[in-house]
């Protein structure tokens, strides 16, 4: 950086610094966060467009609310970067999601600045809720004048528990200053009626310049003039109801101001400092740019540079991407869903080719699963395309909308396992624990991009109820035709000899660590079989029967260890009568922090060496 450039950005140390600098420094300072943020996010990968697009709000807010006294909400939590330079985390921000590093996301281990660890989208406005609950009815005089900001993007807002606490906030009337950043987009444009009339009102000077006008005249009446003051408040009214998110939130018993200029510092400033004197929850609407000041970001039609990974050619993605469209052919009752993320689950070839079997539900997990549920009972075939730490959200939907009634709709979880930069709450481990109790249920992991391809095809297939398959997000093994299995059948990958002392169950990727595993030990002269164990559940009775007699049976996953796949194969063995000794390799119970996920995985033992001392310490016992 040029010497100029970091002129503000360094003095900054805590945000009530900010009160220092004038308009004009101001504006510099949020150039040099821009160079900042577009320096360290192209070396480290992370959010850029909303980030870039937050700057000056964010700026604004610091200086208009006393953080941490006041709590700052910043709603998924994915734009919290300014934040995070704003408060005192400016020297070591270019360790951002590296291990040991700056987490993505808000963490309340790093800043008493952070209030909560998220990343889930369309929490903020409950956990505002909360706050200023307890604020209130602590009854100390210090907390009564704090206030309570939850900034949410139009996209989160989409989310079921955003409206729940939209709702809620109303009804009890908490002091909450709710800042909507609304710039059109969650990573695609925004799915949402509510947005499209957000989007009017942003575009439409008229309303603004009619709204502040009636408030002129308001304000000029003498006061003793009731009556032309009464007629002109319902003309405001009115006017306002031809504009559905003032009416909107005003119905919920939430104020609505704006919109205004995101990017003007001194105007959201002022704003904000009007509207932390409001009696009950008020919406002040801002609009942005995603990707603001950079143009490789501004340009970016399908994301603005939401985030900085692409799919890569050799993915587990890209095999799904490819067999939809092949299937969709075959298919025509196939259709995709995504909860807001058409690109990185894979579905833009998809939507590209038939627009209109593809449906973006918003952030909004839990309805797309019933979605999907009611689409499967009147006739169609829903693919719902996911992450899986974000099939969590709507796992009672899985179980009692799709699973009870049986439907045949076909879930593709992609970024299974550990994930690694994002974090604890982005690893997807817990997919196969909460699946694997739902009664009927297929769930598939495939080891290499043949197979899931062959996986998917199979899925389609099943009609008597869900299939969820599961995927990394890693590069996916590129296999023979003979090494590609069938059905729900499990795979004898390496058969190790007549003596039958261990075999090991390996589950999705996890399998090429289980033959680096069979290769060390084959040195020491134990001999192993290893299988791919494919279908979670049903489990393959022939494998089972095939291992029952092993000395010692060794189950490994990229999921909780408690629960999950190898927890069903001991209680299979166990109900067969096998004797063997089982040992069940996977994560354990505990939030696993961000890091690369491959030195994740070898922390916990889960690689080659790791998984091969395991067995050479089972067999000592
Ligand atoms: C429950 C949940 N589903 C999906 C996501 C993935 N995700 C992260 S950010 C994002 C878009 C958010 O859009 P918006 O709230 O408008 O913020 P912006 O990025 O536009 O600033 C999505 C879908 C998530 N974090 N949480």
């Amino acid at each position: 950086m040029l010497e100029k450039q970091i002129m503000y950005l360094t003095k900054i140390k805590e945000p009530s610094d900010l009160r220092a600098l004038d308009y004009d420094q101001l504006e510099e300072l949020a150039q040099e966060i821009r160079e900042r943020i577009i320096e360290v996010v192209n070396e480290t990968g992370g959010h850029l467009g909303p980030n870039l697009g937050v700057v000056e709000l964010t700026i604004a807010i610091h200086r208009s609310f006393d953080s941490p006294r006041d709590a700052i909400i910043w709603d998924t939590g994915h734009q919290s970067y300014v934040h995070k330079l704003l408060t005192g985390r400016q020297a070591n921000f270019e360790s951002l999601r590296q291990q040991g590093g700056i987490s993505g996301y808000p963490s309340t281990e790093e800043s008493t600045h952070d209030w909560v660890e998220n990343s889930h989208a369309s929490t903020s406005l409950s956990y505002a809720h909360g706050l200023s609950t307890a604020f209130k009815k602590s009854g100390e005089e210090g907390n009564l004048k704090r206030r309570v900001v939850a900034v949410i993007g139009d996209g989160a807002l989409t989310g079921g528990m955003a409206f729940e606490g939209l709702n809620n906030l109303g009804h009890h009337g908490s002091d909450v200053t709710i800042i909507l950043n609304d710039n059109g987009r969650s990573y695609a444009p925004t799915v949402s009626k509510l947005g499209e009339s957000l989007a009017m009102l942003r575009i439409n000077p008229n309303y603004q310049r009619q709204e502040e006008r009636l408030k002129n005249i308001i304000e000029s009446l003498p006061l003793g003039n009731k009556i032309a003051q009464k007629a002109l408040r319902a003309t405001k009214a009115a006017v306002r109801e031809v504009w559905e998110p003032p009416s909107f939130f005003e119905n919920l018993g939430v104020e609505y101001t704006g919109p205004f200029d995101g990017h003007d510092i001194k105007k959201i400033e002022q704003v904000l400092k009007q509207a932390s004197q409001v009696k009950g929850p008020v919406v002040v609407h801002v609009v942005t740019q995603k990707g603001k000041g950079y143009a490789p970001a501004e340009e970016d039609k399908t994301k603005q540079m939401h985030d900085t990974s692409t799919m890569k050619s050799d993915s587990y993605t890209n095999a799904f991407s490819e067999v939809l469209v092949k299937a969709a052919e075959e298919h025509p009752n196939l259709v995709a869903l995504t909860a807001a993320m058409p690109d990185s689950t894979g579905l833009l070839d998809f939507q590209a080719r038939y627009p209109d079997r593809f449906l973006d539900v918003g952030i909004a997990e839990q309805h797309g699963v019933a979605a999907a549920a009611g689409m499967a009972m009147g006739g169609l075939k829903p693919v719902v395309a996911i992450y899986s730490t974000f099939l969590t959200r709507a796992i009672d939907q899985l179980n009692l909308d799709v699973g009870m009634h049986r439907q045949p709709v076909v879930f593709c979880l992609d970024r299974a396992g550990i994930t690694g930069d994002d974090g604890p709450s982005h690893h997807g481990v817990l997919d196969m624990v909460l699946c694997s109790k739902i009664p009927g249920i297929t769930i598939l992991s495939p080891s290499s991009y043949q197979e899931l391809q062959e996986m998917f095809l199979h899925a389609m297939t099943i009609e008597d109820g869900p299939v969820v398959l599961r995927w990394p997000k890693t590069a996916a093994r590129q296999v023979k035709p003979n090494e590609i299995g069938k059905g729900l059948k499990a795979r004898e990958v390496i058969k190790g000899g007549t003596e039958k002392t261990v075999c090991i169950l390996a589950v999705g990727k996890m399998l090429e660590a289980a033959e680096g595993a069979c290769a060390i030990l084959a040195k020491n002269k134990i001999q192993t079989s290893v299988w791919d164990v494919r279908c979670i559940k049903p489990l393959d009775e022939k494998m089972l029967e095939a291992v029952a007699d092993y000395e010692l049976v060794v189950t490994v996953e990229d999921g909780l260890a408690n629960g999950g796949a190898g927890t069903g194969i001991e209680q299979a063995l166990f109900k067969m009568g096998s004797k063997a000794t089982i040992s069940i390799m996977g994560i354990p119970d505990a939030y696993i922090p961000h890091g690369k996920a491959d030195e994740i995985l070898s922390s916990l033992g889960l690689d080659v060496e790791g998984i091969a001392s395991q067995i050479k310490k089972d067999l000592k016992k």
